[in-house]
């Protein structure tokens, strides 16, 4: 696809960090035992938990930015630990750094009629002076139809939400706007904030400002009273190379993958140890420990970048890859804030059964698996969430793989019916520091935290044995899943969360 900014222009280099050999392989076959979902879990603590949690707090708050954003040295230092800290076993993992490059906003300056307005430079849009009357784009600007009023020349002046930003941006430039305004549809500005996708079918990007809800419905309403507002904006971009972590075991079966992924980077706001830290941490502790036992189905562990800015790494990883690799994955797995403080236990409705959207066959058997082991094996309370594509898992389920996971809540809060079936408090958030400066290592609920990683090692010993839990190969079932799951991702994940 043509992409016509020099600046967001993508290039990837793929470093492989270590070989795998045939010697080394026949070794971890041989001499180790082959993983047991119990003894597996047995070996993690909570200690080394909270001991890497302190270790990405000290990356984030060793820096200026007191963050690990991607771009920043935070985040640069996240990438490298996690590197060197699957590198410690050559003769177990093979491991490579995907590379990417980024255009991240740096500063916004914009005024209205000569007023100056707080605004922020929108990522992944170009940098850029444009000046011109403001169009107000109704229906949050998701279909070419809403763009009917825009003129050439003009800067267009739309909601987030319902589709990406990416989508809104570049619509606009085909109906010859020569900028946007993006308006938060919540409180709080839009600082960090992306065109949360690479590219677009609908055409190419103009420089970009997000400003606050209350400043955007202000300008709404005096462009909507027949003023006329010219808007001023000039943005700067910074563009940074960032890099997935992807490691795979030596051992086990290279053509049916069970893939464990989580996501490395944080919000600007703050270091990130729920959100998502506890995930990232949750999955190398697992990479770590399964080193003790040998596997049947190889075992991929990713960690991806760019999350936060509209699931970059994942989807960028998913682009790279030929359908015929996509196909090995029999399983992708996604774990994201395994420790809020007032958690829940919720698991991806892959069944659609909560939610009525469901993902690709196999999605429901990973879904009934979790709660087989969370009713049967922990003990414990679940919920379902809905299966929206929100995370790293989208672009996989874009792309026909089955995928699950869990998660224990974010900002939404807890009802009085949660708070019956796990404690805590109803009437909360989740999380009250999601976004926030506060989610720091005290911002974990430790107990939750070795819970849901217990839950992560049952997966992965579970399908690293075998993948008879889930319906075996089928031509004709894949031509059905990806017909579906494409209706998936524009209906639900793309249409209803992936812009906000
Ligand atoms: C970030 O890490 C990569 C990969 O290890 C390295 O090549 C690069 O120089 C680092 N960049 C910064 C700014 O530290
Ligand atoms: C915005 O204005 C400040 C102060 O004049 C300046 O330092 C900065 O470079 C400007 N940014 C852009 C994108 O023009
Ligand atoms: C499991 O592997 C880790 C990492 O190599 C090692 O530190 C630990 O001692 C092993 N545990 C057992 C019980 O062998
Ligand atoms: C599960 O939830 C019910 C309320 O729905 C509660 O009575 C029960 O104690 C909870 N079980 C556990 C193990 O927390
Ligand atoms: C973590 O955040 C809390 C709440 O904002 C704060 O009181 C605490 O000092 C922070 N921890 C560190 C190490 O800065
Ligand atoms: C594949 O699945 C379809 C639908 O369930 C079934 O009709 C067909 O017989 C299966 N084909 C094979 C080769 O198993
Ligand atoms: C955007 C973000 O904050 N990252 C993810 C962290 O984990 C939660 C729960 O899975 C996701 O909803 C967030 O999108």
């Amino acid at each position: 696809m043509k992409f016509s900014l020099p600046l967001v222009a993508l290039s990837t280099i793929s470093f492989t960090f270590a070989v795998p050999t045939a010697s080394s392989n026949a070794i971890v076959q041989r001499d180790l035992p082959l993983v047991q979902s119990n003894q597996l879990r047995r070996l993690l603590l909570r200690s080394e938990l909270l001991k890497k949690a302190k270790i990405l707090e000290d990356f984030a708050y060793s820096t200026p930015e007191r963050n690990r954003l991607i771009g920043t040295p935070g985040h640069n230092a996240t990438v490298n630990w996690i590197k060197d800290t699957i590198a410690q076993f050559p003769d177990y993992y093979t491991y490579y750094l995907e590379s990417f490059d980024l255009s991240l906003g740096v500063s916004a300056n914009l005024t209205n009629n000569g007023t100056p307005m707080e605004a922020f430079a929108v990522g992944l849009s170009p940098a850029g002076h444009v000046s011109g009357p403001l169009v107000y784009v109704p229906n949050l600007g998701c279909e070419s139809a809403d763009f009917s009023a825009v003129t050439a020349g003009s800067i267009i002046l739309v909601g987030r939400g319902n589709c990406q930003s990416a989508v809104k941006d570049a619509l606009g430039s085909t109906a010859g706007a020569i900028g946007m305004l993006v308006y938060n549809n919540v409180e709080g500005n839009l600082d960090g904030y992306s065109l949360q996708k690479i590219n677009t079918p609908e055409g190419t990007y103009v420089p970009a400002g997000g400003i606050s809800m209350a400043d955007g419905e202000a300008l709404v309403a005096r462009v909507q009273a027949g003023e006329t507002v010219i808007a001023d904006l000039a943005t700067e971009m910074s563009v940074s190379t960032t890099y997935n972590v992807i490691a795979e075991t030596i051992g086990g079966d290279h053509e049916n993958v069970i893939h464990m992924s989580g996501h490395s980077d944080s919000v600007a706001a703050g270091p990130g140890i729920n959100d998502n830290g506890s995930g990232t941490i949750s999955l190398l502790e697992v990479a770590i420990q399964l080193t003790n036992f040998s596997v049947n189905n190889a075992v991929r562990f990713s960690w991806w970048s760019g999350e936060e800015e509209g699931l970059l790494g994942a989807t960028y990883y998913v682009s790279q890859q030929p359908q015929s690799e996509l196909d090995k994955i029999r399983l992708m797995l996604d774990f994201d804030m395994m420790a809020s403080p007032n958690y829940v236990y919720q698991i991806y409705d892959g069944d659609g059964s909560a939610f009525g959207e469901s993902g690709p066959p196999g999605s429901g058997e990973a879904e009934h698996e979790f709660e087989r082991y969370f009713a049967q094996d922990a003990g414990v309370n679940f919920t379902s969430i809905e299966f929206d594509g929100r995370s790293d898992y989208g672009p996989f389920l874009a792309a026909g793989v089955a995928t699950g996971g869990i998660a224990c809540g974010a900002e939404a809060i807890k009802t009085v019916e949660e708070a019956a079936m796990f404690g805590g408090q109803a009437g909360v958030a989740y999380d009250v520091c999601y976004h926030s400066a506060c989610d720091n290592s005290s911002n974990l609920d430790v107990g939750a935290w070795i819970q849901m990683t217990k839950a992560i090692a049952h997966m992965t010993a579970t399908f690293a044995r075998s993948f008879d839990l889930l319906s075996p190969r089928n031509e004709t079932m894949k031509a059905k899943r990806m017909t579906k799951s494409k209706q998936v991702i524009s209906d639900k994940a793309i249409g209803a969360l992936w812009g906000v």
